[in-house]
């Protein structure tokens, strides 16, 4: 199909550049010698997308040809962030594209700096699932990536006057040259609509089930390719994208005349898919957000279904051939969907399907925490999705009746498994419909898998067995969260250990620690890291205009604001900290360990708690940075829209960073183990992947304080109903004072906060964590001190993280879960 000998596909730097000056001609229909950083960013899009074409194409064939078991990995959300250094990194042609950019008058880094980012996430699962696809593609697995193309991903934060002020996030103003339109891939999706039954012998019982009428959008599909590292494998992400219905006119609207209305129904379609959602580790029951989960799996199931039905094979060896992992409980509609599609479509009956379904799914958990657990209201279910509806209560119904088989009488349980809360309106429990129609339930770190066993699935665990429940601890993609994000050190590794081949194989980073008597060695480590910060410092000072000092402590805290995730408590301690420094009086200061306290993230636009945190940081770092007293000692930054691609300059300048969720409630975390693979220590609590970490690095290289999880619920107990009337810890209570009176501007900003802690019950803890909080600051300033020790202690965290690689975990998914093999299609170019 394609003339493999073509110049096209050369890599040579005059192949290149010519590809990049015919497509700024011909794609973009620009002069190549008057355009400007963007359009060449464009140009060199396109000359990278084709290559990249070229090996989906090839890795597509190939896994037709062999029809090897494919994993679908299903995620209401995928973070990629920028594509264009990833996938010249992947295919090793960065070095040859800059000389090109150099050719013709540009620097590569400005060029790669005007790529908007794809941000269809919130947080850590979709930058979960972005990572997994890498690791997919690297190690060869017949994989697809399956998920929404929102037109406005995550809200762009503005700092206005301190507050967080969002604008829409219109990512494709521009072509968006990492997605191939297959506008001929087309599923309708109806909504609505109602139920009846019609004789039919070809089905069991000689009736069949029919939902008809209501409205009918249709997903159109957006294929974004992955490429492999070091690998011909390039993989799919199919996105979709809704659109009217085929005949999208309501015709009866048009023939009234009513051509407004016929139009306005037309837009209505493509609102479903046109805002992600941007609520991280939090339901909301909207109805637009159901209709997005059904569009999603309904077309998502049509797409796999059709694949396998080429094959020929019998409905039977359906789970040989495919598994779907559910990101969370937003794809759980799939399980309904599916037995719909098998019973109503294909007359399967009933048995047989749910012996395929549950032999197909498995579902990932990735929170506790109540409010994030999903609920739909039974009326909403059934009036969107009347059969979905009654197949649910089919479910629910066979499997309880199961469960009074094997434990007789048991009400009690049989209430606390049912897929049907009975309040009023019912509800329907997604994640017990999740766990009933998978036959695999994982949590993402031990503890966190631990929790889930014996808290929010305990009766299932009696239910369905230990074997079950599975645990995979998260990992992270070394290609961009090393090789890719800290240049610096990858250079440095590759030549420490005589090859790159660390970047696929994480366990060699071990063999650093040889190096750890290497003076010159060292200082090369110091030197990285220095230039790390001195490019965050730049950044910092084009944001905020704020000038920090590289050599001072970089204290890093960016991740989404959350009350669980605790950045009030940082920024109580860093008021603490300042109270400390304007005590001392002059002479003393200068003893003082100098620091950098950063935070950065996103709060949800209705979650007022955590938008009145980050008006407290800004107005803290205002009252601080202004100070004379304080000087260098201690300056205060948030850094405004947190996304993936600042994230690529934070995280490798970080000499510490902080991962202070109460204990029991951040599920795993993943930002904890990027700091620490590129040099940087934790200071954290005893909760998520953070245990993991310690035990992987040593104790000595990890700062962990507070209570642990088992402690939590008797100390919230106390606090509340304890014998002793509750107070608040003493230091902590002197910093609030601090902010009542006025020091950090208009207290009525704070009072949700203030009161939260003082008569709200401090439900995370902040108070009982701390003194041991302060306390473990204070060692983290000591260790600083000792420069080498830190060195090393620094060294020691990259070289003993080899375990936290998407890598790992994607393998222990495929060998315990998925029962997928790799596939590498043929070397091409
Ligand atoms: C649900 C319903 C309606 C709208 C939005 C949601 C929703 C969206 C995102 C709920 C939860 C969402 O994300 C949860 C999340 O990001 N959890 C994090 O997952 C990471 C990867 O496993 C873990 O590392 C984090 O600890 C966990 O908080």
């Amino acid at each position: 199909l394609w003339d493999r000998d073509s110049k096209e596909d050369s890599t040579d730097k005059a192949t290149i550049t010519k590809s990049l000056i015919r497509h700024a001609t011909t794609t973009l229909a620009r002069a190549a010698d008057t355009m400007g950083d963007l359009a060449a960013y464009h140009a060199m899009a396109h000359s990278v997308r084709d290559r990249l074409i070229k090996r989906w194409n090839d890795t597509q064939h190939h896994h037709t040809n062999l029809s090897p078991k494919r994993v679908y990995y299903l995620s209401m959300e995928f973070l990629l962030g920028r594509s264009l250094d990833n996938a010249l990194l992947a295919l090793r042609l960065k070095p040859v594209y800059s000389d090109a950019a150099t050719e013709i008058g540009f620097r590569m880094e400005d060029v790669l700096e005007s790529e908007t980012d794809a941000a269809l996430g919130n947080g850590g699962l979709g930058r979960l699932a972005a990572c997994y696809l890498d690791s997919l593609a690297t190690l060869d697995y017949p994989a697809w990536g399956y998920g929404l193309r929102y037109t406005y991903g995550i809200f762009q934060q503005k700092i206005v006057n301190g507050f967080q002020t969002e604008v829409p996030d219109y990512w494709l103003t521009f072509d968006n040259p990492w997605e191939i339109p297959r506008l001929d891939v087309r599923v309708p999706v109806r909504f609505y609509g109602s139920l009846s039954r019609v004789k039919d012998a070809k089905w069991p019982g000689g009736t069949r089930r029919v939902w008809e009428g209501g409205d009918v959008v249709e997903a159109v599909a957006y294929d974004v390719p992955i490429p492999g590292y070091r690998t011909p494998n390039c993989l799919n992400i199919r996105l979709w994208s809704s659109k009217p219905g085929h005949g999208g006119f309501d015709l009866n609207a048009f023939n009234a005349g009513d051509y407004q209305k016929a139009v306005a129904a037309q837009a209505s379609a493509e609102n479903i898919t046109s805002v992600l959602y941007p609520n991280d580790n939090h339901m909301l029951g909207k109805e637009l957000r159901l209709k997005q989960q059904y569009l999603f799996v309904r077309a998502t199931l049509h797409d796999i279904l059709r694949r396998f039905r080429k094959t020929g094979l019998p409905w039977a060896q359906f789970p040989d051939q495919v598994a779907i992992q559910l990101n969370d409980t937003h794809p759980t509609l799939g399980i309904a969907e599916l037995q719909r599609v098998l019973v109503d479509e294909h007359a399967l009956s009933w048995d047989a399907a749910w012996d395929i379904v549950t032999r197909t799914y498995a579902f990932t958990n990735h929170t506790v925490l109540p409010e994030a657990l999903e609920k739909w209201p039974v009326p909403m279910v059934q009036h969107l999705l009347p059969r979905h509806m009654e197949i649910i209560f089919d479910i629910n119904l066979y499997f309880l009746q199961a469960v009074e088989r094997k434990f007789p009488g048991d009400r009690a349980l049989l209430n606390a498994v049912s897929i049907i809360e009975e309040s009023a309106p019912q509800q329907v429990r997604m994640a017990f419909l999740a766990v009933v129609g998978s036959h695999t339930v994982n949590g993402v770190a031990a503890l966190h898998s631990h929790l889930i066993r014996t808290t929010i699935f305990k009766d299932f665990v009696r239910v369905f067995g230990e074997d079950k429940f599975q645990n995979k601890t998260n990992g992270i993609t070394p290609r961009r969260w090393l090789h890719q994000a800290n240049q610096g050190l990858s250079i440095l590794l590759t030549e420490v250990l005589g090859s790159s081949a660390w970047v696929k194989d994480l366990g060699q980073l071990s063999r650093l620690e040889g190096r750890l008597e290497d003076s010159h060695f060292l200082e090369q480590w110091n030197q990285v890291k220095k230039a790390n910060k001195e490019r965050l410092a730049e950044v910092i000072y084009e944001r905020t205009g704020v000038i920090v000092d590289p050599e001072a402590l970089f204290d890093v805290q960016v991740k989404r604001i959350h009350e669980y995730k605790r950045q009030l408590m940082n920024i109580l301690s860093v008021i603490h900290r300042y109270h400390d420094i304007k005590a001392r009086g002059p002479g003393r200061r200068a003893s003082v360990v100098p620091r950098v306290v950063i935070f950065g993230g996103k709060a949800a636009p209705g979650y007022w708690i955590a938008k009145a945190v980050i008006k407290l940081i800004n107005n803290v770092a205002k009252v601080v940075n202004e100070d004379p007293d304080v000087g260098d000692a201690l300056k205060v930054i948030f850094l405004p829209d947190y996304n993936v691609s600042l994230a690529e300059v934070i995280v490798p300048a970080s000499d510490i960073s902080q991962h202070i969720s109460t204990a029991g409630t951040e599920a795993s975390g993943t930002s904890n183990m990027k700091f620490v693979l590129n040099g940087g220590v934790i200071l954290g609590t005893v909760d998520g992947a953070n245990i993991e970490i310690a035990e992987a690095i040593g104790k000595e290289c990890i700062f962990l304080f507070g209570l642990e999880a088992d402690q939590v619920d008797d100390q919230r107990h106390r606090q509340r109903y304890g014998p002793q009337n509750w107070e608040l810890d003493k230091d902590m209570a002197r910093v609030l004072e601090s902010i009542r009176t006025g020091e950090f501007g208009d207290p009525v900003h704070f009072t949700a906060l203030l009161d939260g802690l003082e008569h709200g019950g401090d439900n995370y803890l902040l108070s009982a964590d701390f003194p041991s909080y302060l306390k473990a600051q204070a060692e983290v300033d000591r260790a600083w001190e000792d420069r080498e020790g830190w060195l090393k202690r620094s060294i020691r965290c990259t070289a003993r993280m080899g375990g936290f690689s998407s890598d790992r975990a994607v393998e222990e998914y495929a060998r315990d879960i998925w029962g997928v093999k790799p596939c590498r299609a043929e070397e091409g170019v």
